[in-house]
């Protein structure tokens, strides 16, 4: 059987040989196309930076990664972008072969007795599509290593403003140790008045299950891991704007609606709310009905209210409630009627959240509310 086949490679050896050897070539072809790809440095990104002054809005409606706006999120696209293109070409050429080999040696009519060629390897070609890959996968690995090394920081840089994440299911805190206060769902970060970038450096843990902190368009998904040593990210926004996330491990029931705000913005916006932040909360005798409802609620057991003998930290810190424009993490706007909504039942707005309804009357709630909405 062999010996038959053996007297007759010629048919086979062209018609083979010519496809391998456009497949080695197609593949050098890729190869070649690698450092067309754009390296990534800090003076590209702040002359980018420069040339859009911070008051324009660099946030997309929508989280994605493909309009990075932030130094790390440049990187995991150019990083990205270069992989899509090797293995898009990559992926024609096979496509390409495969159609071209079905429809070239397909069953011809009166061909049913002969087997078609057996073909046995010719060294150079197959020396040539070993090493080939091996290269291109090699490539790859090192431009994601020096990715990597780029964007994994352990250390603050230099002048970084530094936060604390902690995971909570199912919404944020964001504790600002430099300036001494705590908040939730809204991240603020600075921006140079004049558009130069800031960085800031994220130090990520979790009060209970993990999480995943993702805001696309400043940097990579980092999870956030109970019981364990801080995970970090460094993010450097070069445009101002409102950035939307999402918590991506999925963590239990309301897992969906557990968003992240980002809100980049200039420097000296950014110290202004800050020191509004720092204040405790306001203290409006029109609404101390309210406050003495809340105070005499399980609200304080949850809930804190710095000023106040609220002093909970299961649930988000209320001391600038209204300062925040998302309620529950991002469920609803925050407004009049979400929040009478949210006080009167939670579950309507955040379905499995964990605060319950807590059966206030309606004058209750509508004096609960006016409480709440004092504090700015
Ligand atoms: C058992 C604990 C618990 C109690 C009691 C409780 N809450 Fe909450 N509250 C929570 C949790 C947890 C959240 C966050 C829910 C989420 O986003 O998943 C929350 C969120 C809120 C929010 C939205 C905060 C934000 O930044 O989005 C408001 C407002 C609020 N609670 C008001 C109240 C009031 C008023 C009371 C008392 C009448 C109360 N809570 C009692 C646990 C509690
Ligand atoms: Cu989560």
């Amino acid at each position: 059987m062999t010996e038959d086949l053996k007297t007759k490679p010629d048919r086979a050896a062209s018609g083979l040989c010519t496809t391998r050897l456009a497949h080695a070539f197609l593949l050098c072809v890729a190869f070649l196309m690698l450092p067309l790809t754009p390296a990534v440095n800090a003076d590209e990104a702040s002359a980018i930076a420069s040339s859009n002054a911070p008051v324009c809005d660099g946030a997309a409606p929508w989280p994605t990664m493909f309009a990075p706006r932030s130094a790390p999120a440049e990187t995991i696209l150019n990083i990205t972008w270069l992989v899509i293109g090797i293995v898009g070409v990559l992926g024609i050429i096979v496509m390409t072969l495969i159609i071209f080999s079905i429809i070239r040696y397909r069953h011809k009519e009166g061909d049913e007795t002969t087997e078609p060629p057996q073909i046995y390897g010719s060294n150079p070609i197959e020396l040539a599509w070993t090493l080939l890959p091996t290269l291109i996968v090699f490539v790859l690995f090192m431009v994601s290593a020096r990715g990597i090394f780029e964007i994994q920081k352990e250390t603050p840089p230099e002048g970084a403003l530094e936060v604390t994440v902690v995971g909570h299911r199912w919404w944020w805190e964001f504790d600002y140790p430099e300036y001494g206060f705590v908040t939730a769902n809204e991240l603020h970060i600075p921006i140079g008045d004049d558009g130069t970038p800031i960085p800031t450096f994220l130090s990520l843990e979790s009060a209970d299950v993990i999480h995943s902190f993702w805001v696309p368009q400043l940097a990579g998904k980092t999870d956030v891991v109970p019981n364990r040593d801080k995970n970090h990210l460094w993010l450097q926004p070069n445009m101002a704007g409102k950035y939307l996330g999402q918590c991506a491990e999925y963590c239990g029931g309301a897992h969906a609606n557990m968003l992240i705000t980002v809100i980049v913005e200039p420097e000296s916006e950014f110290k202004k709310w800050v020191a509004g932040q720092q204040k405790a909360a306001v203290e409006d005798p029109a609404v101390a009905k309210g406050r003495d409802i809340f105070e005499r609620t399980a609200c304080i057991n949850c809930h804190t209210i710095r000023g106040t003998v609220a002093n909970g930290t299961f649930a988000p810190d209320l001391t600038h409630f209204m300062s925040r424009s998302v309620l529950g993490a991002g469920a609803a706007p925050n407004n009049p009627t979400t929040l009478r909504q949210w006080v009167f039942d939670p579950q309507t707005i955040k379905p499995g959240c964990d605060m319950p309804a807590m059966k206030l009357t309606n004058e209750e709630i509508d004096l609960v509310c006016q409480y709440l909405e004092t504090l700015k």
